[in-house]
């Protein structure tokens, strides 16, 4: 089995670019749900590095298309520096947001990894949205809706080639699950760059074990899986703690599905857990689930691996 066996922990605490205040609180609420004890009872050695420090939020209005621009470059370039130190050190690093645009600096981090060691990589994208778009497209300028289509070269420069190297990755890379809610403009751009998409309509026809088995198709030896969970990818009915609910989402047997079959790949080498907002919380429960669900996607319910 490749999985590490050493996990570091890399808090980035902000809602630099959402839409609601409070994704900033993630990090603790999720060490305060057990994360790290979890991963350890797992058999896992776990090194919280602590939280990253960044520019604080200033709340202020979208400027060409994009809000704090200068702020999001800044935090991701210090998760893409974080992330990257992490995988060099051949540990599995877990990214806790903090809003979904620190998904570029994350997943550009893990990117150049790949290529330096010779690695496939497979993105998963486990989110009700694509975040997809682009600061033509937008209908609000947060970057936390466009950090797919960034890391797929089509975004500002600064975002774009993060890494040196633009784009970070390929959309033939990455697969999306649980998608409901794409926006006029994204949709268009989604079909002009062939994302491979297992919406709630495909999900709701064929169910999640032949969605997971259509975007885990390919994964070998050689790959790295990265997982991008943004917590809205749930039910809001059992996950209610995030800035931007959408209705009609996997339930938690589906979830469950979802982290078990990846985990029984062996192949997870990265992952964020990011969006979850405390704010909007009951009581640190969508936290709890969250803790839950990567139990899981570190092989918990897997009866053959232990
Ligand atoms: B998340 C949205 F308009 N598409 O761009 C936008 F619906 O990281 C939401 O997936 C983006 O939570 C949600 O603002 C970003 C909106
Ligand atoms: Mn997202
Ligand atoms: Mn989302
Ligand atoms: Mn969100």
């Amino acid at each position: 089995m490749s999985l590490s066996r050493s996990i570091a922990l890399i808090g980035a605490p902000t809602d630099i670019g959402a839409g609601h205040r409070g994704a900033s609180m993630g990090p603790e609420a999720l060490r305060v749900a057990g994360l790290a004890e979890a991963l350890r009872e797992r058999g896992l050695e776990v090194h919280d590095t602590g939280n990253l420090l960044g520019p604080y939020n200033p709340w202020l209005p979208p400027t060409d298309g994009y809000r704090h621009l200068a702020e999001v470059v800044d935090w991701n370039r210090r998760v893409m520096d974080a992330m990257g130190e992490q995988l060099k050190a051949g540990r599995l690093p877990i990214l806790l947001g903090g809003d979904h645009c620190l998904g570029v600096g994350s997943i550009t981090a893990v990117a150049r990894h790949c290529r330096e060691t010779g690695k496939k990589l497979r993105v998963l994208w486990l989110d009700a949205h694509a975040d997809f778009n682009t600061s033509q497209v937008t209908p609000s300028g947060n970057v936390h809706g466009m950090p797919v289509a960034c890391l797929c070269g089509l975004g500002p420069d600064a975002l774009v080639n993060l890494g040196g190297s633009s784009p970070a990755i390929q959309p033939s890379e990455i697969r999306q699950i649980g998608i409901r809610s794409v926006d006029q403009g994204e949709k268009r751009l989604v079909k002009e760059y062939g994302l491979d998409i297992y919406d709630m309509r495909f999900i709701d026809e064929f169910g999640m074990k032949r969605a997971m088995e259509k975007a885990l198709e390919g994964v070998d030896a050689d790959t790295h899986v990265h997982v991008s969970f943004d917590v809205d990818f749930l039910d809001p009915a059992i996950a209610p703690g995030v800035g931007t609910t959408v209705p009609g989402g996997p339930n938690y047997r589906e979830a469950q599905l979802v982290m078990e079959m990846i985990a029984d790949t062996g192949r997870l080498g990265s992952l964020d857990i990011v969006e979850l907002n405390p704010a909007f919380d009951d009581h640190n429960r969508t936290g709890l689930l969250a803790v839950d669900l990567v139990e899981s996607l570190f092989g918990k319910s897997t009866l053959m691996r232990d």
